[in-house]
């Protein structure tokens, strides 16, 4: 049924408004008139303008800004990161139901996606503001055969991702914040957390959340983050398709991902430094041990950032929220 109702939609969007006959979507997909009448009718619930007129057959007005795995399905390519979609309408975290999903096997590159999430997570414990409608919020399932202490350079390389993603669709400069933050303007627009399911020293799997605002408004956000967050509607003037975001991040990431498998984290580190905000600027590594104030020099080949003192000493910063 899910499948019939996702070739239907890619036949109806391949025709770019043009009238699809009855005939030939009951040919190509071998099924019945009854079967794509109600097919069509779903898709109408779920907020498609699928004109019908008789003797033409269908044509597909607009589409709604959907997360479905319909919807996005028409934006993945040819990829293999995305081809296992599980949506939700609300869930209180996507990374919850992505862990779970790998601990039972599930494969690399399967996605969650939901609409709205209740209990949306940053690190150590904070929240993440996820209304529904506006953003991505998706969990990315991750297989890599890399020892456990290079987990975090696959932070860096999400992040990259994300930045090159939201320049792609909007056009949008967006830089990178270490470890996990992508800004435009200053201000965060996309955070990622990333959690391992590891045994022993090796890494079972890498659940990778990433939550993009896309189109809030200004009053979405709550008065604690008002000033320091801002979304891609906010700074571009206009509306996205939040399925084509997650479509071009999804061949980001699989593309960066392969060259890192195969290569290892050199280029990465390149593009990384190429975006990233805080090289070479005065800034405050807060953890819980304390913090440092000093020049952010760069990254290791770990993934580490390296904070030089001003006594001269250059320390190895491993996990912190970093202040300007
Ligand atoms: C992060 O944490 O930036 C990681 C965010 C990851 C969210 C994704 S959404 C899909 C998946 N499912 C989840 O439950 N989580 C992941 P951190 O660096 O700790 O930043 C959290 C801080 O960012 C908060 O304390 C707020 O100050 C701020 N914040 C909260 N919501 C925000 C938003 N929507 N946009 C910008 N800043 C926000």
């Amino acid at each position: 049924g899910a499948m019939m109702k996702e070739a239907l939609l890619h036949m109806l969007t391949e025709q770019e408004g043009e009238f699809v006959s009855g005939q030939e979507i009951s040919n190509r997909l071998d099924c019945s008139r009854t079967a794509i009448w109600k097919h069509i009718s779903e898709l109408r619930k779920s907020g498609y303008t699928i004109e019908a007129v008789q003797k033409r057959g269908y044509r597909l007005i607009t589409s709604p800004d959907a997360v479905t795995a319909e919807e996005v399905s028409l934006y993945t390519g040819n990829g293999t990161f995305g081809k296992k979609i599980t949506y939700r309408e609300s869930v209180n975290s996507t990374q919850e139901i992505a862990h779970a999903l790998a601990r039972d096997g599930e494969v690399e590159g399967s996605i969650v996606l939901a609409d709205e999430q209740t209990g949306g997570r940053g690190r150590l414990g904070r929240a993440w503001q996820s209304p529904k409608g506006t953003g991505v919020w998706m969990s990315l399932i991750l297989k890599p055969n890399i020892p456990l202490q290079k987990a975090p350079q696959l932070t860096l390389l999400i992040a990259v991702a994300v930045s090159k993603a939201i320049e792609k669709v909007s056009g949008i400069e967006a830089a990178i914040k270490w470890p996990n933050d992508i800004l435009i303007s200053g201000k965060k627009s996309a955070g990622i957390l990333t959690e391992l399911q590891a045994e022993a020293d090796s890494i079972h799997s890498v659940i990778v959340g990433i939550g993009i605002n896309v189109n809030q408004e200004r009053n979405h956000f709550s008065d604690e983050i008002a000033e320091i967050a801002t979304s891609l509607a906010i700074e571009g003037g206009q509306t996205y398709k939040r399925a084509e975001v997650v479509g071009v991040l999804l061949q980001e990431i699989e593309t960066l991902y392969q060259q890192y498998l195969e290569n290892g984290f050199g280029m990465i580190k390149l593009l990384w430094e190429s975006r990233a905000f805080s090289l070479g600027k005065r800034i405050t590594a807060r953890s819980i041990t304390g913090a440092i104030t000093g020049y952010a020099k760069g990254i290791t080949e770990e993934g580490v950032l390296l904070l030089e003192d001003d006594h001269g000493v250059v320390h190895s910063i491993y996990s912190a929220d970093i202040e300007f």
